[in-house]
């Protein structure tokens, strides 16, 4: 039992703690409002107001009738130039951007006009933590579930004495019931 608990417990913890690294957190641009030209949306106070890390994502919502997600070199961000090859198009409405390195990402809506009309984001990704390699935080996270789960075994004397008093507390009722039973008797 209290072995069974103790591997979930590792387990989970793990778990969580692969899932946060590998992962990360997914970043909706521009809120409710998304990837727009409308509402006069500054994506440069909003990226200000997050905090963006590699291993997180970027989640693009736009009407693809009407933009795109164009990502350029700084260069072409600062001119808003979409006739030099970009490093990536995304054209779908609904484009999740893994941001995998840490560093400067610009985007940009291809459409003639919508980038001069602040449809423009500059992300700043920080390292992830203290873990870059992929290999080094599968190994790192097993020695803390291990000292974790030492205070849990301070759970089995509690159990024992639980059963301990039902088995008491059984004992008694089945002396009462058998003294009732042979009260008659008496
Ligand atoms: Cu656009």
């Amino acid at each position: 039992m209290a072995i069974t608990r103790k591997t979930m417990l590792g387990f989970l913890l793990v778990t969580a703690m692969l899932l946060g690294g590998a992962i990360g957190a997914v970043h909706k641009v521009g809120d409710s409002k998304g990837w727009t030209t409308i509402g006069g949306v500054d994506y440069a106070k909003w990226a200000s107001s997050k905090t963006f890390q590699a291993g997180d994502a970027l989640d693009f919502q736009y009407n693809k009738d009407y933009h795109d997600v164009t990502e350029v070199t700084l260069q072409d961000f600062q001119s808003c130039n979409v006739s030099s090859p970009a490093m990536a198009v995304y054209k779908t409405g609904s484009d999740m951007v893994n941001l995998t390195r840490e560093g400067h990402y610009y985007f940009i809506c291809g459409v003639p006009g919508h980038c001069q009309v602040g449809q423009k984001l500059e992300i700043l990704v920080q390292p992830s933590g203290s873990l870059p390699p992929v290999s080094v935080p599968t190994m790192q996270p097993v020695p803390s579930p291990t000292n974790a789960s030492t205070p849990p075994a301070i759970e089995s004397p509690p159990n024992a004495a639980a059963s301990g008093s039902s088995f008491w507390i059984g004992s008694t009722l089945l002396a009462f019931s058998v003294a009732a039973g042979f009260a008659p008797l008496i």
